[in-house]
């Protein structure tokens, strides 16, 4: 008994010394980062680091504790207390939580700023009870949101604890991890060495210390864990994430494993045992409300789990109830904790003014220094920020239009930037949904091709019903294709507006083929040698005086009031069923007079006394005109848009041809 009693007080001398350096580091490291109030932005309203004001985070708030005196009715304890010549005596009182004089509940333990004079205090059951190792009491804080924990702070009003840790979590749904072991029996009762030495590869380790163990002052002893002490890296806080993980704790746990006794417990005297208890007068946190460094100063309450509990009121673009986190539209860069030297403020997404959402993109961010991808683009953009037009759009000017590609008739639904979609073969139009000229079926192969002759074609231009791929055939021509006559045609020919001319078999038959061995020739007369046979006649067909001039190689008529016609030579008469659809050309020069419209400008008679006439401005010819050389053009042919008089169908007209007894082109002008 003697020696056990030596041993505290050896230890009493070490602890007050202990004690006193310890206080001083706490001043010192009180605040592991820069006390300052300053605003978080500055005049300028350049981001910088600011913090929320050192608080007990204790202060007022309710402790769970899995043990308290006098709930079950009054139970008696006895306090030991020592006198001036260190003699023990003890007085003994009542618990009661009944009663309020007598209670001792855990919120005693956070009323440090209570005011009352009169000392408050928790309190456990007794020994008497059954209240000691191994059975343990827990005392447990919620703080409700992340704190930045500086030191924790026990007074006892019993003896200080043989055993006791903290225990700290850093989420709330998180496991409890050790934060302090404080035992005189570091090895058998926690199996840790004592005083361990931390290490930079450990600072996050809890270590067990010996000292604030002894049983001596009986009252008021006082434990203060400062959470950064002989750390390595305390210095270098701001740029240690591990000790600012180890610093964060949104609850705190004291567990009170062992009590400190003189060993007369031993005895079972109930006064005794009644005299063993564990008693915590108050029990403080110094903390920051944990804001990352981007709180400003204002405290604002929320309500989280119905309690009304602090929470940041986040700056610099960030939210979260620990400001943890960057806004919604401010992922430009990766959220980090404000420091000293840089606020790291959340910088907002660049989204054009398309997009109010954004995320950001580690592999995004490591490549150009601008993670945020913009999402949800409106108006059809899309991109990292919203600068592209979405799928299947293209760009017109400021707008972003719809393809709308044909999804049949096109290879892709995505345009080109001209809204211009791929057409499958024989598919055309900006959307690809109609066949191009000469192609039919439009299908999912495309279209397919008309394969219409250009020759039979309508204007010589290959087109044709884009459903049935029937080409469009000038007026003779037949086929699919147009590649054929009709019956009673032949020779189709390009230069043709009817595509093929009419069979002439003097009525013996209605079919004709083309026949090999015929060639064009032309029947001209150039008058470089006189008059070539051209001879001048009146209405009735009797010649009349006429001039042949070889130096202006022309053959001349005049009459004054007469008629007079310029009359072909034979050479152009008789059989000429091959000029049907052929051409008469001639050049006339006008010496004087004026041209009046008259029917029978041209001529052309047959043998049987039929003949065919023909205005000389007909067939798209201009009027004559005095003085200059007019060439004259007609087709000869029954077409009614080729204006010969009278009308004759085709086989009159070649059977006219074909006995064609004289031309007469009018050569007088000055009388209707
Ligand atoms: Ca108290």
């Amino acid at each position: 008994m003697f020696a056990g009693r030596i041993t505290p007080f050896k230890m009493l001398v070490k602890v007050v010394f202990l004690f006193v350096g310890l206080q001083t580091v706490l001043c010192q490291n009180e605040n592991p980062e820069p006390r300052s109030n300053r605003p978080c932005y500055t005049s300028d309203r350049i981001a910088q680091r600011c913090q929320p004001p050192f608080v007990n985070a204790a202060y007022d708030r309710v402790f769970e504790a899995t043990n308290t005196c006098g709930m079950n009715g009054p139970t008696s304890y006895c306090v030991q207390t020592k006198n001036r010549n260190d003699y023990r005596s003890t007085y003994c009182s009542l618990c009661d939580n009944r009663d309020p004089s007598r209670r001792h509940p855990p919120e005693y333990l956070s009323d440090f700023n209570n005011n009352t004079r009169q000392k408050t205090w928790w309190q456990s059951d007794t020994m008497r009870e059954g209240m000691q190792y191994p059975t343990q009491v827990n005392l447990t804080l919620h703080l409700e949101k992340a704190f930045d924990i500086t030191y924790v702070q026990l007074r006892f009003y019993s003896p200080r604890p043989e055993s006791f840790a903290i225990y700290k979590r850093t989420r709330q749904d998180g496991p409890w991890t050790p934060y302090q072991f404080y035992s005189a029996s570091c090895e058998t009762t926690y199996g840790l060495r004592r005083d361990e030495i931390i290490t930079v590869q450990e600072e996050d380790r809890a270590v067990c210390t010996p000292y604030f163990s002894g049983i001596s002052p009986l009252t008021g002893g006082a434990v203060a864990f400062s959470t950064l002490e002989g750390r390595p890296s305390m210095f270098r806080f701001n740029s240690s994430p591990k000790l600012q993980e180890w610093v964060t704790a949104t609850d705190l746990r004291i567990v009170l494993t062992r009590m400190n006794t003189f060993g007369d417990e031993v005895f079972g005297d109930s006064k005794v045992l009644s005299s063993y208890f564990y008693a915590i007068s108050d029990l403080s946190v110094g903390a920051r409300c944990k804001c990352n460094g981007v709180r400003s100063r204002t405290h604002t309450l929320a309500l989280v789990r119905d309690l009304l509990v602090d929470v940041c009121k986040c700056e610099h673009n960030t939210k979260g109830v620990d400001c943890q986190m960057c806004k919604d539209f401010y992922n430009d860069q990766p959220w980090m904790r404000a420091t000293e030297t840089d606020a790291h403020e959340c910088k907002a997404c660049d989204c054009n003014g398309l997009s109010e959402t954004c995320v950001f993109d580690e592999e995004l961010y490591r490549r150009t220094g601008h993670g945020g991808r913009c999402t949800d683009c409106k108006e059809n953009t899309d991109g990292i920020h919203c600068e592209l037009c979405k799928a299947n759009f293209w760009r017109s000017g400021t707008q972003c239009l719809q393809c709308a590609c044909n999804p049949i008739g096109s290879v892709s639904l995505q345009c080109d930037d001209q809204g211009q979609c791929r057409c499958k073969p024989g598919v055309g139009g900006q959307r690809c949904d109609q066949c191009l000229p000469n192609f039919y079926d439009f299908g999912e192969d495309g279209c397919v091709a008309c394969e219409c002759d250009p020759s039979g074609s309508l204007d010589n231009t290959p087109s044709c019903d884009s459903d049935t791929g029937r080409c469009r055939c000038k007026d003779n021509v037949d086929g699919r294709r147009c590649d054929k006559c009709k019956p009673g045609y032949f020779g189709l020919n390009p230069d043709d507006p009817f595509g093929c001319i009419s069979c002439f078999c003097y009525g013996h038959s209605s079919e004709c083929s083309s026949a090999d061995g015929y060639y064009a020739h032309n029947i001209t007369s150039d008058f470089d040698t006189g008059n070539q046979g051209w001879t001048a006649v009146d209405e009735r067909g009797s010649e009349v005086a006429s001039q042949y001039h070889g130096i202006s190689k022309s053959f001349t008529i005049k009459g004054l009031n007469e008629i007079l016609y310029f009359s072909a030579p034979a050479r152009y008469l008789g059989d000429q069923r091959f000029s049907y659809d052929q051409y008469l050309t001639f050049d006339l020069f006008m010496i004087s007079g004026r041209y009046r419209g008259m029917r029978s400008d041209i001529v052309l008679e047959g043998g049987n006394g039929q003949k065919i006439s023909i205005h000389m401005y007909a067939q798209g010819n201009q009027l004559p005109t005095v003085g200059v050389k007019n060439t004259f053009t007609f087709r000869i042919h029954e077409h009614r848009d080729y204006m010969w008089y009278p009308q004759m169908n085709a086989v009159d007209l070649i059977g006219l041809l074909s006995n064609l007894t004289a031309i007469k082109i009018k050569g007088t002008y000055n009388k209707t």
